[in-house]
């Protein structure tokens, strides 16, 4: 929507294709129960509008996919955006044509067009991984998955409900499905690392505080690794711990635990980079769970083993574990063995069989490359996409991948993406495609792409800085690596070296005549 607005400042004839019936893209998708954000709201909002900042009130800490909902329509009609959208499309193909230097972008209503410039605005999260299970075809009761949940919601009062998956969404439905269901069977492969998300409800005082300081907040998130200002950060609990883990006695680090929760154990100053260190702050996690879950072999099958806190992304939660306290609620460990199959009534494990009305699939996405991969993308000679990436995504800065002239991508993989407050990210790269199309329309430039060398460079860069962190321990397993995907290649997709020093690198190579890309 940001691209759209910004585009028309430079007078350029736009077409969008969205496949869904409206805005709204994550928060249009995924409306299942629980579902909210996860970045404070007052920094997870668009910068550009001086006065929507002064005008929204935003209700909750962290709001739900409801109120983000509602936000993005109100953007929607405020800028008049969804005039230059086809709704309802999805671009199937698009083939670069170096005799007029455009690119032939064909949708699945069997329209095709012709565009000097393509933005790939697909997002990081949003091609849904639904895992073949042996006879999941034949299952009769409903299916959903969190990711393209039905518009007009799901009932599970008197139901029999099965989920699979303890990721993010699985821990954001499970506390709200439970207290509806008549049973609730949670399918659980790899248990999770959370902490409390400290949601509650914006007083008028803070709002006000923080309309006064907008413009310091967004310098804030600027200028921060993570897109995320002080003000954010204090409207969610702190509770920090002064000193390295490993320093403390263990009477010292019971003591912290009692005082922190959960909370305080990534705050440690050597928890996410020291694996010794981290191997502590799991223990302690393991011994909170046994304190606060009632059922011991409920605690067990909970407690983490195997990799590190801060490998997966952080997953936060309101009142995830309580509700493994319910009557209602079984939690089947599949560490003890895997789903063997599906049957028209039931999910058939080897610690039995779980006759369910509904089953949930809150098992992720295809990320990062997954919306670009499903369309049929061919650059210059023809060369697919898929085949350019076959052994990990390759583009520099994550804007833009040599052999495919003037295609842009949004928060594509080597930027810092989902690591940064994805608001943040998106106005960035926006801020950065229309700058670029300005000048090549200024300078009457035909086409730009990056040069294999910087492209191959940045691609290095990204792997290097991600080298030495949690996220890429050999033990990691997490979708930033493409290892929820059978059969994805194990990179390290998103670029952690900081929003703020990815951004002074984004500006010194336009300063340097776009450094690294080749303009004809
Ligand atoms: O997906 P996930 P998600 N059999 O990939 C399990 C964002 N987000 O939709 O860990 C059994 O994290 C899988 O198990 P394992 C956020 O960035 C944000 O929850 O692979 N289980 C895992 O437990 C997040 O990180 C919010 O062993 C199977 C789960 O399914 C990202 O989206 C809210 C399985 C998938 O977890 C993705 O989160 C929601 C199988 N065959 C999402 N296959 C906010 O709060 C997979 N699993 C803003």
């Amino acid at each position: 929507m940001y691209m759209i607005h910004q585009l028309r400042k430079l007078g350029l004839s736009i077409r969008a294709f969205e496949a869904g019936s409206d805005v709204g893209g994550t928060w249009y998708w995924n409306r299942y129960p629980g579902a909210r954000c996860d970045v404070p709201s007052i920094e997870y909002s668009f910068s550009f509008d001086k006065e929507l900042e002064q005008e929204w009130n935003w209700s909750e800490v962290m709001a739900s996919q409801e109120e983000i909902l509602v936000y993005a329509n109100h953007i929607a009609e405020r800028h008049d955006i969804r005039r230059d959208i086809a709704f309802n499309t999805r671009v199937i193909r698009m083939e670069f044509d170096d005799t007029r230097d455009s690119w032939l972008v064909e949708t699945d209503h069997g329209e095709s067009l012709y565009a000097h410039y393509c933005v790939m605005a697909t997002g990081c999260l949003s091609m849904p991984n639904k895992p073949p299970i042996a006879g999941d075809k034949d299952f009769r009761g409903e299916v959903y998955h969190t990711g393209t949940w039905p518009k007009e919601g799901v009932d599970f009062v008197g139901k029999k409900v099965g989920i699979i998956g303890t990721g993010s969404s699985g821990v954001q439905a499970i506390p709200v499905i439970a207290e509806s269901a008549e049973e609730l069977v949670i399918f659980q492969r790899t248990p999770v690392y959370t902490l409390p998300a400290f949601n509650r409800p914006l007083s008028d005082k803070y709002r006000n505080e923080v309309k006064a300081s907008y413009a310091d907040i967004r310098k804030m998130q600027r200028e921060s690794p993570v897109g995320i200002s002080s003000f954010g950060t204090r409207a969610v609990a702190q509770v920090p711990v002064p000193q390295k883990i490993v320093d403390l006695t263990p009477e010292e680090r019971q003591a912290e635990l009692a005082r922190t929760g959960f909370s305080g154990l990534r705050t440690y100053a050597d928890v996410l980079s020291d694996l010794s260190a981290n191997e502590i702050a799991c223990d302690l996690y393991r011994d909170k769970i046994e304190e606060i879950i009632d059922n011991p072999e409920t605690a067990e099958g909970l407690k983490p083993h195997g990799y590190p806190i801060g490998c997966k992304r952080q997953v936060f939660d309101s009142n995830y574990y309580a509700a493994f306290n319910r009557d209602n609620v079984t939690l089947v460990d599949l560490r003890k063995g895997g789903i063997e199959r599906i049957t028209a009534t039931s999910v058939q494990t080897d610690q039995g069989q779980f006759d369910l009305d509904v089953l949930v699939y809150a098992t992720g996405f295809d990320a990062m490359t997954g919306a670009l991969k499903r369309i049929d993308i061919r650059g210059r000679g023809g060369q697919r996409l898929t085949d350019k990436w076959v052994d990990g995504p390759r583009a520099y800065l994550g804007i833009q991948m040599a052999g495919f002239p003037n295609l842009f991508t949004i928060t594509g993989p080597g930027s810092p993406s989902v690591l940064s407050n994805m608001l943040v990210a998106i106005e960035q790269h926006v801020d950065w495609i229309r700058d670029c199309l300005e000048h090549l329309e200024t300078e009457h430039i035909d086409t730009i792409e990056p040069t294999e060398d910087a492209e191959n460079k940045w691609v290095d860069h990204v792997n290097e800085v991600g080298q030495g962190t949690m996220f890429t321990a050999p033990t990691c397993n997490s979708w930033y690596l493409g290892a929820n995907i059978v059969g994805k290649p194990r990179i390290f997709m998103p670029y952690v070296g900081g929003i703020h020093r990815y951004r002074a690198k984004c500006e010194a190579v336009v300063a340097n005549n776009y450094e690294g890309f080749r303009l004809e």
